[in-house]
């Protein structure tokens, strides 16, 4: 048995799946470079290109030294020339001229903007930049142009792009376990995706609701969904069949029929909270109501699929695009959040916790709070 050489410990593995990623990671600076790069491909609808952006700056989220030198980069995979080069620059020079074109540039800045609309994807927020549209303002002038997911996107524009705080999350735990429980004792909730991997704010909260009976979750979600809206907790909603949009990577997405078996509601919630306001105690109330517009992804799973749910929507996006190549490439096996699937002995693989799933794939298991790649 050789001893472990220095270089061995510095390789940094291929597949984000495989290597761990903490939340804070020592390149900022060259991750967000390459990250608004990544952005601008996908905005330009270069898919591969912005692919390729992003698995530079996961990897060198993993990293644990600081890329004082592109010689550095040497032992890391997946760094192409372009990557490099921007790279170089903001090593060199404190910034990459390319990546600041980008910042400044109007079309960069007003597809930024008009995907922060909930409802918005980029064809919509290109399609707007084509008609000459550049302003949340043209837009509400516009106002026909919007279906009604948009519009209520627009309404609470600035609370949905405030970030939630973890405390927000875990007060809407508590409203969704409340609603469940009535109408099934013993269903759990489980707050998933940014904010199981250690974040202290996110965007949304994703949340996985299952019964260790099997079946018994049937139906849940659209009561669940009609007394949160009676009790005056929702500000829009929308019930699909189906849970999971593919990932970018066309190739890599699993047919229809696999996966239309959740149910899995898109909303936006009121929460509303006491604040105590200075002034307040004068006049004799306890302090002011406020209310704030969270967007939360409700998903009910069967409990035999319930770990490859959990692992489906921890997330990272880079994390779980990686796991899926992994098990495509490495192990011949289709992994998505219902099933892993060996296609060459044509069986499923079971699994009753996330743990089984990595064995399965013969991956080392990752802790959530390593899983920010
Ligand atoms: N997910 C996925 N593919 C999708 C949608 C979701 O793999 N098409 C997974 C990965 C995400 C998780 O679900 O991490 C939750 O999705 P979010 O977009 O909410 O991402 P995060 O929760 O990671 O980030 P944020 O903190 O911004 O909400
Ligand atoms: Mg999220």
């Amino acid at each position: 048995v050789h001893a472990e050489t220095l270089e061995d410990r510095c390789q940094v593995a291929a597949y984000a799946c495989q290597r761990r990623t903490p939340l804070a990671h020592k390149n900022q600076l060259l991750t967000e470079a390459l990250e608004t790069v990544a952005e601008e491909a996908l905005f330009r609808g270069s898919e591969g290109r912005g692919l390729a952006f992003s698995r530079a700056a996961s990897v060198l989220k993993s990293f644990p030294w600081t890329v004082r030198s592109v010689k550095d980069l040497s032992s890391l995979p997946g760094i192409g020339e372009h990557s490099r080069k921007i790279i170089q620059e903001v090593l060199e020079d404190g910034a990459s001229a390319e990546v600041e074109n980008v910042r400044q540039s109007e079309r960069y800045q007003t597809m930024k903007n008009f995907k922060k609309i909930f409802g918005v994807g980029v064809k919509t927020a290109g399609r707007w930049y084509q008609e000459g549209l550049r302003t949340i303002s043209d837009l509400q002038a516009h106002h026909a142009k919007l279906n009604s997911a948009q519009q209520v996107g627009l309404l609470h524009y600035r609370d949905l792009n405030s970030p939630v705080k973890r405390s927000e999350a875990e007060a809407i735990v508590q409203v969704v376990q409340k609603a469940v429980d009535q109408f099934l004792p013993g269903a759990s909730v489980i707050l998933t995706g940014g904010f199981r991997r250690g974040k202290q704010t996110g965007h949304d909260v994703d949340l996985l609701i299952t019964h260790p009976t099997e079946g018994q979750e049937m139906g849940l979600l659209s009561k669940v969904v009609s007394w949160l809206d009676s009790q005056g907790f929702m500000l829009y909603h929308s019930t699909h069949r189906n849970s999971f949009q593919p990932l970018e990577d066309e190739e890599l997405s699993v047919s229809a029929t696999t996966m239309d078996r959740f149910d899995r509601c898109f909303s936006i919630f009121c929460l509303s909270s006491m604040t105590e306001e200075p002034g307040c105690e004068l006049k004799g109330s306890g302090g002011a109501h406020h209310r704030k517009a969270v967007r939360v992804d409700l998903v009910v799973t069967p409990y035999s699929q319930f770990s490859f749910a959990l692992l489906g929507w921890t997330g990272s996006k880079n994390f779980e695009r990686d796991l899926r190549r992994f098990s495509k490439y490495e192990k011949k096996m289709v992994l998505n959040s219902h099933t892993l699937y060996h296609t060459e002995k044509k069986i499923f693989l079971s699994a009753a916790s996330e743990e089984e799933i990595f064995q399965h794939l013969g991956l080392d298991f990752i802790s959530p709070e390593q899983r920010n790649a």
